[in-house]
């Protein structure tokens, strides 16, 4: 049987206060797209649906289309864990008209009511109880064990134990659910967790330390593939341990977004194959000396990036300069200045009825506190200049 793996969609999440559905909703257009190349029989979603707790009804109504869409007309079976992101409550509102579409909502251990699952359709649910899902595809099966994101304060309540281990409390949560893995089914394990060994950035730092950190020990380890969301790049840890990414790129990657392609049956996977999201845009950060190469360095990037600017400049950047270069260049989202010492800046030496704005501002900024204040702040002071002129 065929599985996609994917993972924090982060519907409705924005960058730099500039909105992404646009470019969401093409990239879960590709999802779909994916999901019929490879006949799929099952999608697996680990958790952080929406960015927000309370996700705009822009948000919402992206997702209700994409899993629609993934169900194929409730043939095939998608299947979605919530992430720290989401508010399970909120996220599973919809479980009742959710499962007659073969939609499984798992947004708490206890989550699917197998008496309303769909039954005619070629990927079903034949069997559920406390964290898991027994699904028939063809005349093949697959188990599919579950837990949904805990937070801490939960992990502690549910576990009953005051010297427990977060670690230890996930096992103790999932055994239940994975003591249905069978002899003759694939048998997966989902949860959306951070499991220790595995890297937050480009470089492969790795997190120590963290409470919420789990042991590779405490995953189970009869489970042929273990599905997790919560780490945004794409990785594989130990044998079967994988993070499909984000499906939208939050700041800069090395490497695209991408899902897993997932090939297996009752002796275990067959092959894992990473597929890339092409429609999802990248990110990239371009530092230049002054503000004319931004322009150059600009004119170069393709609107598919979204450029983090940074200029290293002597003096701060002019108002119509910051303007235009915005309306040149709509990919780009946010503008820096790394500012020089003052000593080599060259309006050091001006006097004040030589300086501009935005010069002023700077001088008196350092009169007061003895820094140089951030261009964000040089920005939103120019921006209520411009207003009061304006209104003038
Ligand atoms: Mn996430």
């Amino acid at each position: 049987m065929r599985i996609i793996h994917t993972a924090d969609w982060h519907l409705g999440a924005k960058i730099e206060g500039q909105d992404r559905l646009v470019e969401q909703e093409k990239i879960m257009g590709e999802l779909c797209q994916i999901c019929d190349e490879q006949d799929a029989n099952i999608v697996i979603v680990a958790g952080d649906v929406f960015h927000s707790r309370q996700p705009s009804s822009e948000a919402e109504d992206l997702f209700f289309r994409t899993i629609e869409r993934l169900s194929s007309r409730g043939d095939r079976l998608v299947f979605i864990i919530s992430g720290n992101h989401d508010d399970a409550k909120r996220l599973g509102a919809s479980k009742p008209l959710a499962e007659k579409h073969n939609i499984i909502l798992a947004t708490s251990l206890d989550g699917v009511d197998i008496l309303f699952t769909k039954k005619d359709a070629r990927n079903r649910v034949i069997d559920a109880g406390k964290g898991y899902i027994k699904v028939k595809c063809a005349d093949e099966e697959c188990v599919i064990a579950f837990l949904p994101y805990i937070s801490q304060a939960k992990c502690k309540q549910m576990a009953g134990d005051a010297n427990f281990e977060y670690g230890e409390a996930v096992s103790k949560l999932a055994i239940e659910g994975c003591s249905h893995f069978s002899a003759d089914a694939l048998n997966i394990f989902v949860s959306h967790l951070f499991v220790v060994g595995a890297s937050l950035g480009e470089r492969g730092e790795v997190r120590v330390g963290d409470a919420c950190a789990v042991e590779q020990k405490y995953l189970p380890q009869n489970a042929h593939y273990i599905a997790l969301g919560h780490l945004h790049r794409a990785q594989r840890i130990g044998e079967n341990i994988f993070y499909p990414g984000a499906t939208i790129e939050l700041r800069v990657r090395d490497n695209p977004p991408s899902v897993f392609s997932i090939v297996g049956d009752k002796e275990g996977v067959k092959t894992v194959k990473t597929i890339p999201l092409k429609s999802a845009n990248r990110i990239r950060a371009i530092r230049v000396n002054g503000v004319a190469n931004a322009y150059r360095e600009l004119s170069l990037s393709s609107q598919k990036e979204l450029i983090m600017l940074t200029i290293a400049s002597g003096e701060p950047l002019k108002a119509s300069d910051i303007k235009e270069l915005r309306r040149l260049f709509p990919n780009l989202i946010s503008i820096d200045l790394d500012l020089k010492p003052v000593s080599k800046m060259g309006g050091a030496n001006k006097s004040r009825k030589e300086m501009d704005d935005a010069e002023l501002f700077v001088e008196f900024y350092k009169s007061q506190t003895g820094e140089i204040p951030p261009q964000g702040l040089v920005n939103m002071f120019l921006e209520c200049r411009s207003n009061i002129d304006a209104t003038d």
